[in-house]
């Protein structure tokens, strides 16, 4: 059935038997895509019936569907024409593994981060009725999202804002660990406490048998029960918002489904329609561990061996709180993601899973730190963005001794562009007392975190990237290191000199050996390890031996390394030759981190030509 839907208007003639015929086979190509490809397998099988559901109801793409987080929705790539492809996901050209505005008609947002369709969807639905439009706009999101702090102000402003916005909560009791907070034990009451529609059907029926007193009764009861369940049930916390609230309704069923969804579709208030799913439906080990099957790697990164840069974070750490009491581990959602799971194991009251919170996890980090602990907040670089303005006022401005370990900085691959960490570099440099240190190797990363923990009169920032390290080195006693301390790496001669950051360093040095050896030129490296503050000594020494200069870093070319480096060299009163190697002022899709790395010239072999032509 499935190969011969071309849009959703294709389901309008299919029996609610044939739609759920149809779910299997959806399920059954999704499993076997992305037990190649990888992706979000546990949140996409989750929703495939809601999903068949609300294309059956809706007309899209003139009703609109956004989806928060957008990796639940390869059921609705499925429908609306992503059939072909859909076994190019998250491979380089393919599909994305989000909803992509510029994939497709049905996608009107980009997505990849949690929290903001709320926020989205109430403003198409507003210009859909400035315009004089009446579609449907309808949010999509779990239960996890929908405790981030951008979830609660849209639904703040949707609840007020009288307009018909439908909000469908899916909630399968997990993020991608278990969830966590207040909200989230809040909105379980639906599936532990009695439910609003059982509830109800139990009055109507007793009171039936009670003949016409039993009638006027009906009406009355309808109010206490109305008023009783939202007392018992999730609905109040909605209803207070200005929901008109409905559910739970089980997400697997496509006829119950059906006929909320249709009855909902006449409502002219915003509306909040609650189901229940399981996370990974419908395949054995990823209902069993949904914990492990919310994102899965392809096959061809299953092969890749060694130790990651989130390994040796999860190792130091636990030393780290080993010595020293106060040291404290914080994480927005990502444990096992951040490697802090394993601390969690050690130190159980000296770890803090927020939820979905980053901004929340930077303040809390920072009263932390007044209250005299040592914070260490592990958050993904592109989701540290969202906590930009606690970065500044929180802990720069009071000049907090927060530690932020910024895990996935650098290109991260097949997630794409909505998850890499590029701009990091960029964003951070600009805060007076931050310093930022940038590890070119294990030994490196876990000097660094000692020494963070060791320097308590700033706030320090540990950018490392997403993957295995370039090579491992024999274990030792951490050592600190002085801050702003540059290191020369490799010293073959006087043409020029690379300044590196991170894994680049090895890179760097391979290319340095092969300028060498093919008799073009010979050059020395030096390890950039603080972006800021910057080894003012050691380049002024360099800077004097050297003409030519190569900056070479994993983020966005503007405001980066080399763009401190430029500022640096022009305040100096420095004329040398600079060649900056970054990556271009552009989003990068998706791909290997291997084929993203080529493409954005950060790899030996590009970086060997671009180094040949700048000398020549
Ligand atoms: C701002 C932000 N922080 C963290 C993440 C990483 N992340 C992706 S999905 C997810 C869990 C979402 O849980 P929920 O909304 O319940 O959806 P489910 O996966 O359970 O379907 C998290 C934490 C993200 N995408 N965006």
């Amino acid at each position: 059935m499935l190969e011969n839907i071309k849009s959703p208007s294709d389901l309008n003639k299919l029996s609610v038997k044939d739609l759920n015929k149809l779910s299997e086979e959806i399920r059954d190509v999704i499993i076997k895509v992305i037990k190649n490809n990888g992706g979000h397998l546990g949140a996409s099988l989750g929703t495939v019936e809601l999903i068949v559901a609300l294309h059956k109801v809706f007309n899209c793409p003139k009703d609109k569907i956004i989806f928060d987080v957008g990796h639940q929705a390869y059921a609705h790539k499925l429908l609306t024409g992503r059939f072909k492809n859909f076994d190019t996901i998250r491979v380089k050209d393919g599909l994305s593994g989000f909803t992509n505005k510029f994939e497709s008609i049905y996608d009107s947002f980009t997505a990849g981060h949690a929290g903001p369709s709320i926020s989205t969807a109430l403003g198409l639905k507003e210009a859909l009725k400035l315009k004089g439009v009446e579609n449907k706009v309808i949010a999509v999101i779990g239960d996890g999202a929908v405790s981030s702090g951008i979830s609660l102000e849209g639904l703040n402003n949707a609840g007020s804002s009288k307009n018909d916005l439908i909000i469908i909560l899916n909630e399968n009791q997990m993020s991608i660990s278990e969830n966590v907070g207040a909200l989230s034990k809040w909105l379980s009451n639906a599936i532990t406490g009695p439910t609003y529609h059982s509830f109800r059907k139990s009055v109507k029926e007793f009171l039936s048998s009670k003949g016409k007193i039993g009638e006027k009764l009906l009406d009355l009861a309808h109010k206490i029960a109305d008023g009783t369940y939202a007392a018992i049930t999730p609905g109040v916390f909605f209803d207070g918002m200005g929901f008109q609230y409905i559910g739970p309704i089980d997400g697997h069923n496509i006829d119950e489904l059906i006929e909320h969804l249709e009855a909902l579709k006449g409502l002219n208030e915003p509306v909040l329609l609650h189901v229940i799913t399981q996370k990974g439906k419908g395949y054995t080990p990823s209902e069993d561990d949904p914990r492990k099957y919310h994102g899965i790697s392809s096959i061809e990164s299953k092969k890749t061996k060694g130790v990651s840069w989130t390994n040796i974070i999860s190792d130091s750490m636990i030393e780290l709180a080993k010595k020293y009491d106060d040291v404290v581990a914080i994480t927005a959602a990502m444990p096992d993601g951040t490697g802090l799971s394993k601390f969690y194991k050690y130190f159980p009251n000296r770890f803090y899973d927020v939820g979905i919170a980053e901004q929340h996890a930077v303040a809390f980090s920072a009263g932390l730190a007044e209250g005299g602990m040592r914070p260490f907040v592990a958050i993904y670089s592109t989701f540290l963005q969202r906590a930009y303005d606690q970065i500044f006022h929180e802990v720069t401005l009071q000049n907090q001794p927060v530690v932020f370990l910024i895990d996935r900085a650098g290109l991260v691959g097949e997630d794409g562009a909505t998850h890499h960490g590029v701009f990091d570099l960029s964003y951070l440099r600009i805060f007076p007392n931050l310093i930022i240190m940038i590890p070119k190797d294990g030994r490196e990363l876990a000097d660094m975190l000692y020494t963070a923990y060791h320097y308590k009169e700033a706030p320090i920032a540990i950018r490392y990237p997403r993957g295995n390290l370039p090579y491992l080195t024999a274990k030792r006693a951490c050592k600190k290191i002085k801050i702003g301390s540059f290191t020369e790496e490799l010293n073959y001669g006087s043409d020029f000199l690379i300044l590196a950051s991170s894994w680049l360093n090895n890179e760097s040095k391979k290319v340095i050996e092969k300028l060498k050896n093919d008799n073009i030129a010979n050059g020395k490296l030096v390890n950039v390890r603080f972006i800021k503050p910057l080894d003012s000594k050691l380049l002024q020494k360099e800077f004097k031996k050297y003409k030519k200069i190569i900056t070479i870093e994993e983020n966005t070319i503007i405001g980066g390394m080399g763009s401190a480096i430029l500022e640096w060299a022009n305040d100096n009163g420095f004329k040398n030759d600079i060649l900056r190697l970054a990556i271009p002022d552009e989003f990068i899709e998706h791909g290997t981190q291997k084929e993203l790395r080529k493409i954005v010239k950060l790899e030996e072999n590009e970086i060997y030509k671009q180094i040949k032509g700048f000398l020549s």
